[in-house]
């Protein structure tokens, strides 16, 4: 853990300067837009993205992987980089696992541990895109065909027993819902029955619901190719809107910004989703041609923006409470810096949309005024917000200037020295 007073003696040289940017922006903004910048550093300090636990490690392709050191060893090491996370952006208050790459022996002890650092336990994901002793018959069963659609009924059930068993662990965490990603899908045009998969799908998603708690929700994710390279189950928010509907109350779509074929409208998705009352959440990363998994609103800044628009539409003015989640892969950052920028990045995009003059948005809409429409939604957007997200950081004792903060404190050297060069975290 960063010590607070080591935060706020970094924050000290930037204080001065930070209050005349906020101070600037705050009489800009009582001008010109429709939210004052105290409203929005108010729901900046509330606002929390969650991290996942697979990338806290070094990402990697299948080319190659060049690890940085100092990878998290274990489920707590992971809890600890996200709590360092955490105590320099202030809005990562929650780890999401991934089940059996996190596979807690003390589920109890971990909760503890966690929460003593501050962190929650974000979506469980349930994992059976890869094939797992404890949950294949000890590898009499296999995945590589499948694990819902599997055409083997003895797969299909082991893989609901293997989310029913993530979504128990989740319960002794703490954690409110499960991810189901599945890789399922057909390599070969005639290799399986689009139908017949797409019902045991279904089928399964249903039995794992009713597995659920009272309090909890399920995510479908969709993604249209990878693993499966000719066709993907839950291949788009079509799919996913099917199954979620079928699975049951409590099952709603959730949005990773990479799984869509290029161009796709990801923000007319979100707002079609929000309308049928099934959207549940998001993977943050960003992408140029397909899953690339890069750092958020580096490449589509102003698409970032515009879904953060939908959601404010969505919510009537106020972010609607979902599972907000990174889920990127770091090939050659520091993960922890990837993950700072892209915090930066949705807090920069949620605070711009808050700044759009709804009322008058929807006026020049009545009234077919595309110029205006486009005026309003490029003052909010073109705004530079980054004074109000630092002040919400101060604010909530997190750095000024996060980046320049952790490598200050010399973290990655600490868990170089405590883990070593050598370590390697789990996940993909
Ligand atoms: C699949 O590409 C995905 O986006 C899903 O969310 C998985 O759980 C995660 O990445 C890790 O493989
Ligand atoms: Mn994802």
């Amino acid at each position: 853990m960063i010590d607070r007073d080591r935060i706020s003696e970094l924050n000290h040289s930037h204080e001065q300067a930070l209050a005349e940017d906020v101070d600037y922006l705050a009489h800009r903004l009582e001008r010109e837009a429709a939210t004052s910048a105290a409203e929005v550093i108010d729901a900046l300090v509330e606002f929390s993205v969650a991290a996942p636990s697979w990338a806290v490690g070094t990402g990697g392709t299948r080319f190659g992987r060049f690890p940085i050191g100092g990878e998290p060893r274990t489920t707590e090491e992971k809890v600890d980089d996200v709590a360092c996370l955490n105590s320099l952006t202030a809005s990562n208050r929650a780890i999401s696992l991934h089940v059996p790459w996190d596979d807690p022996d003390d589920p109890a002890a971990l909760k503890e541990y966690a929460n003593s650092r501050g962190i929650s336990f974000d979506a469980m994901n349930s994992n059976t895109f890869q094939d797992n002793p404890s949950t294949t018959d000890d590898g009499n069963l296999t995945y590589k065909f499948g694990s819902l659609a599997n055409s083997e009924k003895a797969v299909r059930e082991a893989a609901i027993e293997h989310n029913k068993a993530v979504i128990d662990l989740g319960v002794a965490l703490g954690s409110r819902a499960l991810t189901v990603w599945l890789a399922d899908g057909i390599n070969h045009p005639g290799q399986a029955d689009h139908r017949t998969q797409f019902e045991h799908v279904t089928t399964g998603l249903q039995e794992i619901h009713d597995h659920l708690p009272d309090d909890w929700q399920m995510y479908t994710e969709h993604k249209p190719y990878e693993p499966a390279f000719y066709a993907t189950v839950n291949f788009d928010w079509g799919s996913s809107l099917l199954l979620a509907e079928a699975a049951g109350p409590k099952a709603s779509c959730l949005v990773d910004l990479g799984h869509h074929l290029p161009n796709a409208n990801i923000e007319q998705i979100v707002s079609r989703l929000a309308m049928v009352g099934r959207l549940g959440g998001f993977h943050f990363n960003d992408s140029k041609y397909g899953d690339d998994d890069l750092t958020t609103g580096s490449i589509k800044p102003f698409q970032l923006f515009l879904i953060f628009c939908e959601l404010i539409r969505a919510g009537n003015g106020s972010l609607p409470s979902l599972a907000y989640m990174i889920d990127q892969s770091h090939n050659i950052k520091d993960p922890l810096e990837d993950l700072i920028q892209s915090t930066e990045a949705v807090g920069i995009a949620y605070a711009q949309a808050l700044l759009v003059d709804r009322s008058g948005l929807t006026e020049a809409q009545e009234g077919n005024d595309a110029t205006r429409a486009q005026e309003l939604l490029q003052s909010a957007f073109r705004t530079d917000v980054r004074p109000l997200l630092a002040e919400a950081r101060r604010r909530a004792g997190g750095a000024i200037s996060p980046v320049d903060a952790y490598r200050l404190v010399g973290y990655r050297a600490a868990v170089i020295e405590e883990r070593g060069m050598a370590s390697v975290a789990t996940g993909l």
